[in-house]
């Protein structure tokens, strides 16, 4: 099968780039990436010689229409993907997530090939912290940020766009990813390479917010099972019961750094940030037989913390640039 991957040399895309070389090496891979400031070419550098790479944007119309004319399979992970940013900016995320998804959404209809469809569990909006509740496929859409909003536009027009011109295509919204390749200006690889760095971690208000973590080896697992058994135009969530609040997660990497657990500092407070996400995965386990493998947190950070002690080149050069940005923001 030929596989398109949109976002490939970003931190979930070169992942599954990764992955899907390890465990499905039939496959001829792809990739269109705009090389934005959150792509990384080095992510794929070890791969390069086994994968074809074009630079360039989903908004490209007449590129897209050639690309996924020569394809089977589109795999959309392209995305401007920083809640951060899109309050300061949303207009990115306008142009790459809408108007890019609709773009390739075009293109899949003219010729007739399959897409899976990347999204987040953030188009559902925020649990309170007492709330039983669980994110579930029925769940009503209620984005909070520019970033989310621009995410449950572009699932609807994945759903509009199966039931009015019956193209076939899957969707997946997952909550929040750790793993290697992952850009610094994230929670997680940004205190790890702060601690680093010598720089205390920034945690954003109290800390109590519940961020609900997956390996994105996990992720990505869960996409080829979705691509492989699952039903077109049905939405899958992604979620391996791994629900923290952002306290104990600084606490935790404090102590695998060996740090005193209370050397960070309370910045401010993102606006109108989510309080809780949890997803309940259940259709996903039972339909495609899917289960996480990483099912101790402690260890896939640690992991993840030693890949960055490993790969300072990869992440060194972009690290000053966003601690300005942030400081900016009094973050
Ligand atoms: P990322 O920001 O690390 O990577 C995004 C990639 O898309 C970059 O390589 C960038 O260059 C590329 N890109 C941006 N605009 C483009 C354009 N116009 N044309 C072509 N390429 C473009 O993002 P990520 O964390 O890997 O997220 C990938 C996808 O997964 C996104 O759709 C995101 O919404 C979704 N998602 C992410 C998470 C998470 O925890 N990171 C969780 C759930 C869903
Ligand atoms: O320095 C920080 N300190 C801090 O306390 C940063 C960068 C974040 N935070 C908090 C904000 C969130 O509650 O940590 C939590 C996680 O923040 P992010 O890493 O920015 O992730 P989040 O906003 O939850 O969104 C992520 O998961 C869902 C991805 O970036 C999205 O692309 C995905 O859709």
């Amino acid at each position: 099968m030929k596989l398109l991957v949109t976002g490939g040399a970003g931190f979930i895309g070169a992942n599954l780039v990764h992955h899907t070389l390890a465990t499905r090496p039939q496959h001829e891979v792809t990739v269109i990436d705009a090389l934005t400031y959150a792509a990384n070419e080095a992510s794929l550098a070890s791969v390069r010689d086994k994968i074809t790479f074009v630079q360039g944007s989903i908004t490209n119309t007449e590129l897209v229409d050639k690309l996924i004319s020569e394809t089977d399979l589109v795999v959309h992970f392209a995305a401007e993907s920083h809640n951060d940013n899109s309050l300061n900016d949303p207009s990115p995320f306008i142009q790459t997530n809408l108007v890019g998804t609709y773009t390739i959404l075009e293109a899949v209809r003219k010729h007739g090939k399959k897409l899976h469809h990347i999204s987040t569990d953030e188009v559902y909006g925020d649990l309170e912290l007492d709330d039983p509740a669980k994110f579930t496929d029925q769940t009503p859409y209620n984005p909070s940020s520019p970033y989310s909003s621009t995410k449950a536009g572009s699932d609807l027009l994945v759903r509009a766009w199966v039931r009015s011109f019956g193209i076939h295509a899957t969707i997946s919204n997952c909550y929040n990813n750790y793993g290697p390749y992952q850009h610094v200006e994230k929670m997680i690889p940004r205190q790890i390479t702060n601690i680093l760095t010598g720089i205390k971690p920034k945690l954003y208000g109290a800390g109590q917010n519940v961020r609900d973590w997956i390996h994105v080896d996990d992720h990505n697992a869960a996409v080829w099972a979705i691509i492989e058994k699952g039903t077109s135009g049905a939405t899958y969530l992604i979620g391996a019961d791994g629900e923290q609040n952002n306290k104990a997660v600084f606490e935790l990497i404090l102590e695998l750094m060996g740090k005193p657990v209370d050397w960070y500092d309370h910045v401010n407070d993102r606006a109108g940030h989510d309080m809780r996400y949890a997803i309940d995965a259940t259709k996903l386990r039972n339909e495609l037989g899917w289960t996480p493998q990483y099912t101790n947190f402690r260890d896939g950070l640690q992991a993840t913390i030693d890949w960055y002690a490993d790969n300072e080149a990869w992440w060194k050069p972009l690290k000053a640039a966003v601690e300005a940005n942030y400081a900016k923001r009094g973050q």
